[in-house]
């Protein structure tokens, strides 16, 4: 062998044992990381048994070596790390970490509920008439119960403006303490507990909309005043679904977010950040029932819309009707699939039925933020005027290419009135 051969095979077995000790220090860290994130869940669980058959399929695909890690799976961000690292971004906004920790909760708490409606009894009226001359079902007596106390023992609220109640109140009266500990919190959120109520018996979607909004600095700080700040005041919005899956989504005005509830654990884990909403999209969400008597101009657009002659939509998709009468799913799926929804006037109640403090403005909130547009018909839903804590306005919601149609047809015809 002379010394050509001699230094081939040298870098032949150098180069074997780099591979082998290359293998040997991969599976270490691969192994590492897996394990890591086992104890996370398993801490994260807070006591969740893992003894189930669900839970052990999950403890096997963590650790089997031989399945895919995606990184996304190992490293899953739960909710309350996801705002720890947001707030330490936004130094002002830190305060708000008890008050997002305490909807967290609440979000939970209600999906429970949903989940044991038939098996708990809790169907069914609960036999008070709201200050909106509903049927209060029993589960939105609880729901309006879970978020007040949430709210307000977070210490950081000092005001609750339910849809459920006649008017806001401050937490210490939510709490029954006098002492005005429960009132120097300084925010207020508004909050409809359970959104599309007539879906419960039928174990349909539902949904919880919230905002939090900041103690004006100056002036009058009464419960009334707080609470009817216009929409753009907003400092957080979002909204809890109650669904196939149960999602948190959420905004601190600084992109939105999705959160999805992992059942094994009890956690909920970011599944998409940043979400944008498509700039066009093939879902309009009408109550159809209502055409008779709505404004022509809705009429006449969707109309364009099905036969796919309104102008400037990018989407090539055909047009495709959902509607499933909880204001949160619709949005849901508006976000996620891009479109219209719309609760229009109608002649006998130009002003429409959804509330503008509890469900329009958070919900245009986030649309906005995803990339969306919200309109009244005319102009901005976070620019609307509050005067009345229980006010309701017309809502459009959705792709930027199909509410601003929506609002051309609706000015167009408005000035043709005159
Ligand atoms: P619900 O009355 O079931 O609570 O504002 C409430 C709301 O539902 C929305 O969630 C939903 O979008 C809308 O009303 C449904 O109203 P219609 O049944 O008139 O379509």
């Amino acid at each position: 062998m002379n010394l050509s051969h001699f230094i081939a095979v040298y870098a032949f077995l150098f180069y074997l044992s780099m591979c082998k000790g290359y293998l040997t220090t991969h599976r270490f860290f691969t192994r590492r990381t897996i394990e890591t994130s086992r104890c996370r869940s398993l801490l994260s669980a807070g006591g969740t048994s893992l003894s189930s058959s669900a839970s052990s399929s999950n403890v096997a695909k963590y650790t089997s070596l031989s399945a895919p890690v995606s990184a996304s799976k190992v490293e899953r961000k739960t909710f309350n790390r996801f705002m720890q690292i947001e707030l330490w971004r936004t130094p002002e906004l830190e305060a708000l970490y008890p008050i997002l920790c305490s909807i967290e909760v609440a979000c939970r708490d209600i999906n429970r509920l949903m989940r044991r409606i038939s098996t708990d009894n809790l169907d069914g009226l609960h036999g008070n008439i709201n200050v909106q001359g509903e049927d209060q079902k029993k589960l939105d007596v609880i729901a309006n119960r879970i978020m007040k106390n949430a709210l307000c023992c977070s210490g950081k609220i000092s005001i609750v403006a339910s849809e459920e109640d006649e008017r806001p109140c401050l937490c210490s009266a939510v709490t029954d303490n006098s002492n005005s500990a429960f009132s120097n919190g300084e925010f207020a959120a508004v909050f409809d507990p359970l959104d599309g109520s007539s879906n419960i018996d039928s174990g349909l979607p539902t949904g919880t909309i919230f905002g939090i909004y900041q103690n004006p600095k100056y002036g009058p700080r009464d419960p009334l005043t707080t609470t009817t700040q216009k929409g753009s005041e907003l400092i957080v919005a979002g909204y809890c679904l109650y669904s196939a899956a149960c999602h948190i989504v959420i905004t601190l005005r600084t992109g939105l977010h999705i959160f999805t509830l992992d059942d094994v654990t009890g956690e909920f884990y970011l599944t998409r950040s940043n979400v944008r909403i498509p700039r066009s999209g093939p879902i309009y969400s009408f109550n159809d029932a209502n055409a008779a008597t709505w404004d022509p101009a809705v009429n006449y657009f969707l109309s364009d819309l099905k036969t796919k002659s309104i102008r400037n939509k990018s989407c090539s998709k055909n047009p495709s009707a959902r509607y499933m009468g909880a204001l949160v799913a619709d949005v849901h799926n508006i976000l996620i699939n891009g479109g219209i929804f719309g609760y229009p006037g109608s002649k006998i109640k130009p002003e429409g039925k959804l509330r503008l403090l509890y469900e329009a403005n958070p919900i245009a909130m986030m649309i906005e933020e995803a990339g969306g547009m919200a309109s009244n018909g005319f102009g901005r839903i976070l620019d609307m005027p509050v005067k009345d804590v229980h006010q309701r306005t017309p809502l459009f919601v959705g792709s930027v290419d199909e509410v601003s149609e929506l609002q051309r047809y609706m000015t167009f015809f408005q000035a043709g009135s005159k």
